[in-house]
Formats: structure tokens, sequence, C-alpha cells
């Protein structure tokens, strides 16, 4: 006799989240996403450059937290879809012009020329600004099965998030701060919680609102980013003193050559490390109540302390 009760080895083992298989599979997903959302037309130099930049990879991981959260909140891929994609532009767009020689002035992203090396600061400064547009458009027109209100809150929280309340005013004062050495951890929590933070932040936050989310679910998610986005950027910061330029795919020891504060400049390795960890540990204490539906998020969150690249 068959018994149905009894738990198999698997199951047994409490099998851990398979967090590689989720990550490639939702990364394939937002690649084919990406490659239809912008088709060539004339002028043919712009919109090659956009995509040059667009389709040059990277982890995707802000489309990836916004579809997770979406789902989690008990929407479907295809509601937060086109906000994930616009979201990986809004990022694109701000690498293009963080390479900039006008700003960080570096010479590889994502393992390949960066966009100005190929097409000239010119055509750049454009292929961002041109992505930065078609985002908010892509949003507006090609969101379907969402409320008008959900909507509208989602494209209000992007052009926050954007703007000198977000990545511009992060950006800013990390200009700021060049050079000196007298920043501060809080100076430093300023910069990043804007510059890197604050889009994290609005792709979980994003993909629970398109999903009809409670208040109280998305301040929990809110919580959940805010952590996981500082440690991110803590991670960062180490992984440009002990990884490599391949694992990088773009040039490692920079912030140490431009005297750059950071997390491990003002704390060392070891605390950097550490406080990476805490933040990770408060990120996934609140996703507690949502039981293993919360896995992927949850293994996200591991990943973001365990990564190499
Ligand atoms: C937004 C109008 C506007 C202007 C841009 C240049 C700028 C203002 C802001 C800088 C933002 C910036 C480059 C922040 C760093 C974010 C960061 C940690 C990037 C690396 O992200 P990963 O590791 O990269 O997710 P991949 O390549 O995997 O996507």
């Amino acid at each position: 006799m068959i018994r149905t009760d009894e738990k198999s080895p698997k199951q047994k083992q409490n099998i851990k989240f398979d967090l590689n298989s989720y990550l490639k599979e939702h990364q394939e997903l937002v690649e084919v996403a990406l490659d239809k959302s912008i088709i060539p037309a004339k002028p043919e130099k712009i919109y090659e450059a956009m995509r040059y930049s667009l389709l040059a990879g990277g982890k995707r991981l802000r489309p990836i937290l916004c579809l997770a959260s979406c789902k989690l909140m008990g929407g479907t891929l295809s509601m937060a879809m086109p906000t994930a994609c616009a979201l990986e532009m809004i990022h694109t767009m701000s690498l293009i012009h963080d390479d900039l020689p006008a700003m960080d002035n570096d010479d590889y992203r994502r393992g390949k020329l960066t966009n100005h090396k190929v097409y000239g600061d010119d055509i750049a400064i454009l292929a961002g600004d041109g992505l930065l547009a078609y985002a908010f458009e892509y949003v507006a027109t090609e969101t379907k099965d969402v409320p008008t209100d959900r909507l509208i809150k989602v494209i209000a929280k992007l052009g926050r998030t954007v703007g000198p309340a977000g990545l511009v005013g992060g950006q800013v004062l990390d200009l700021e701060s060049e050079g000196r050495t007298d920043i501060t951890a809080e100076v430093l929590s300023f910069i990043h919680t804007h510059k890197t933070g604050a889009l994290l932040e609005t792709s979980v936050v994003s993909g629970a609102i398109l999903a009809g989310a409670s208040e109280d679910d998305i301040a929990k998610l809110s919580k959940y980013a805010q952590n996981i986005g500082l440690a991110f950027q803590i991670v960062d910061d180490i992984l440009d003193i002990t990884a490599t330029d391949e694992q990088l795919g773009k040039t490692a020891g920079k912030d140490l050559v431009a005297q750059k504060a950071t997390y491990p400049s003002i704390w060392g390795l070891e605390k950097s490390q550490e406080q990476a960890q805490n933040l990770i540990n408060d990120a996934m204490a609140q996703l507690e109540s949502y039981g293993k539906n919360a896995d992927p998020l949850i293994a996200i969150a591991e990943f973001i302390v365990t990564r190499n690249h």
C-alpha cells in the first residue's frame, strides 16, 4: 500500500530553495522581455547605443526583485514585467552616465567597453537620456491588468527614485565627497541609500504595489529592501578590494586608487562584512510571516552577502 502521508527523502532533508535555477529562469525571462522592449528604428545609432548597454548582461537583480515581490503579494509576472524592464532601463542609464569621463571615467562595464568608449560621450549621454525617458513611456503604455491608481503610484515612485531625492541626489553628494578624507559613515550611508538603495527599494515595493499589497506588507518589504540595499553597497565596496577585474567585469581597486571613502576604509574589511551580514539578517526577519513563499527574496538576500561579482 502507498502511504501518502509519509515524507519523501527530499522532504525529510528539507531541500533548500534552488536560487541558481530561480535566477537563471528569471534572467532568461527578463532578457527576452528587454530584447523586445526596444525595437531598432531611425536614427539607428541611438537605438543601437541604447540596446548595446541594455542587453550587455548584468545580474538583472532589480527586475527579478520586482517580479519576486509582485508574485509574493499575489500578482503575476506579466503584471510586473513592464516595470521590471523599466527598472533595468533606469539602472542601465545610470551606469552609462556614471561611467562617463565627467563622472567615474570607466572603460569597462559588464565585461564590455563602456557606452562612451564605443559611441562617444555625446551619444552615450543621449543613450542614457533615451533610456530614461523610454522607461517611463514603457511602464505607462505596456502595463496591462493593473488598476490605474496602482500604476500611477508606481510611476510617481520611479520618478522620485531617479531624481534629486534618489539617484541624482546620491550621485551629487558622492561627487562632492571625492578626495575628502573626513567622510563619516553617516555621509556614506546617505550617498548609498540614495545612489543604490533607492532603486533597489523601488524595485521591491513597485512589484508589491502592482499586486495590490496592503500598507503593512509594503512597509515590511520596504524595510527588507532598504537593508539589502545597504548590504549590497557594503559588499560592492568589499569586492572592489577583494575581487578581480574578471569577476567584476570592470576595473577592480578603483576606490583605493581614487582614495574614495568606502565602508572598508571607515570600518575595515571584517567589520564591513559583519555589518552586511547583520543587515541581511534584519532583512530576512521582515519576511518571516510569509513562510516558504518568501524563499526567493530570502535567497536573494543571502546571495547579496555571499556573491563574488
Ligand atoms: C538617474 C538621471 C539619473 C542620472 C544618473 C550617474 C548617476 C545619476 C547615478 C549613479 C548611480 C550608480 C551608478 C550607482 C551604483 C549602483 C551599483 C551598485 C551598480 C552595480 O549594480 P549591479 O552589481 O550591476 O547590480 P549589474 O551589472 O549586475 O546590473
